[in-house]
């Protein structure tokens, strides 16, 4: 009798605290909110990690090319769920080295990590104690992907987060029954309660609380027709209850307008957008927001995928979100031997030359307060009285005009050399004096010290 009662003390407690947390975390005032997103927004780039089963097939499946994403094979070939989960045994990525993965994103400039800890096909990249489709259980490989990632990153000074997929096509009180359309958009499955609050939310809580490291959980799948906005509320305020410094994105609700990011209601749930494959055109005023893209036109490792985006264009993508205010987070798509294809590594090692040469010009830094340039684009750093034109396009008669800014800049110089520049009114604006060779051919980074 004494021992039932003292459990029924200690779950009404926990319950009562974790309540007690959701409400303080739900009550976060304005500054609080700064202060928990300020390493986020300083980040500006970050490592997407998409790595599983779907690794195995790599785009192929009974000798056959599935066109589509590569980690969605599974519904676009409609692979029975028991045939598809048979990839486990075929699962064991002998070359995959944390610490390597970890110096590659940090060599680029990335300043975070985000990995699938579990994608739609339900197979979880963790030891998972409610679920035996895990990576510890049901493969040769027997280890823990997340924790060995975690901890390299935070012991290279990263920041670390985890994906986790509202989809899940594997389990029977989600989205296993759908079979064929594993995706469709009208199937509900009466018990998907059950899935939510006996595997989804323990699964959640063992990310939280078996990896301290995690800082950003990164929703998807939520577009399905058995999750809303308001379950999306109860599950933000339940995770920042449990851990009140996560940041968790949008996609944690139901009503994200595809791919431009954004939730359609203003109290909707999450702490950032996440436009997928594009930048948005004006950027997403007022809000935090996250542009993630692939390298080449797929998130999962598909080896016939040679779409590779080159240097020059995925540094120019990084520059543009970062000077409308927004953060980039650049796709990694590994082999089910654990290795990031060395089209990935090459890209990767060649922003991080530019980002070692003007990072200064993207890391910490807010939206251009002058529009946007014809010739580039425009980063601030108002704390240091700072802007950053970033030249794209180097002017062939060494006049570049600041379109937008009206006061005349104190002082303006390269980033690469320091050396002052002339500046000169004319009648299109102030114009500087270039020097004839560009220092970058992705983009040049002229300093305008504007002092306010
Ligand atoms: O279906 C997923 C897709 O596989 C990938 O994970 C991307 C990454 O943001 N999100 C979904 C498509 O919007």
């Amino acid at each position: 009798m004494r021992f039932r009662s003292l459990v029924l003390a200690l779950l009404l407690m926990t319950t009562a605290t974790t309540a007690l947390a959701a409400q303080s975390a739900a009550v976060e005032t304005a500054a609080q909110k700064d202060a928990r997103m300020a390493w986020w927004r300083d980040a500006r780039f970050g490592m997407f990690i998409h790595w599983g089963l779907y690794a195995v097939p790599a785009g192929t499946w009974k000798g056959e090319r599935v066109e589509g994403l590569g980690e969605w094979i599974m519904n676009e070939a409609q692979i029975p769920r028991d045939e598809y989960a048979q990839l486990a045994r075929r699962f064991n990525p002998t070359q995959f080295d944390a610490d390597d993965w970890v110096r590659i994103a940090k060599d680029a400039g990335m300043k975070y990590i985000i990995i699938t800890s579990k994608h739609h096909d339900g197979f979880a990249n963790f030891d998972s104690k409610v679920s035996s489709y895990d990576i510890v259980d049901a493969t040769p490989y027997h280890r823990d992907a997340i924790k060995a990632l975690a901890s390299a990153a935070h012991r290279a000074g990263l920041r670390f987060g985890v994906y986790y997929s509202i989809m899940d096509w594997h389990h029977p009180d989600a989205q296993g029954p759908n079979y064929p359309n594993y995706n469709s958009r009208t199937a509900t499955n009466p018990n998907f309660s059950r899935y939510v609050e006996t595997y989804m939310k323990p699964q959640l809580r063992e990310l939280i609380t078996q990896y301290p490291e995690i800082d950003v959980l990164w929703f998807d799948g939520e577009w399905i027709p058995d999750w809303s906005d308001e379950q999306g509320k109860s599950l933000y305020a339940w995770l920042r209850g449990m851990r009140p410094s996560l940041i968790i994105n949008n996609r944690v609700g139901h009503s994200r307008q595809g791919m431009a990011g954004m939730s359609a209601n203003k109290d909707a749930p999450g702490d950032f957008g996440t436009p997928e494959q594009r930048v948005p055109p004006q950027g997403l005023p007022g809000v935090d927001w996250e542009t993630c893209m692939t390298l080449n036109d797929t998130w999962g490792f598909q080896s016939f995928d040679d779409g590779w985006k080159d240097t020059r264009t995925l540094v120019r993508l990084l520059v543009d979100a970062a000077s409308k205010g927004g953060n980039f987070l650049l796709n990694v798509g590994p082999t089910a031997q654990g290795v990031i294809p060395p089209q990935s590594v090459s890209r990767l090692r060649e922003m991080g030359d530019w980002m070692r040469a003007n990072g200064e010009a993207v890391y910490g830094t807010t939206a251009s307060p002058y529009g946007l340039p014809a010739w580039g684009r425009y980063t601030a750093k108002t704390s240091a009285g700072r802007v950053y034109a970033h030249v794209f396009d180097w002017p062939k008669d060494r006049r570049l005009t600041l379109t937008g800014v009206k006061a005349k800049p104190r002082a303006v110089y390269l980033l690469a050399d320091r050396k002052p520049l002339v500046v000169e009114q004319a009648a299109d604006g102030w114009t500087v004096q270039l020097p004839v060779v560009p220092p970058s051919a992705i983009s040049s980074v002229v300093v305008l010290e504007t002092g306010n």
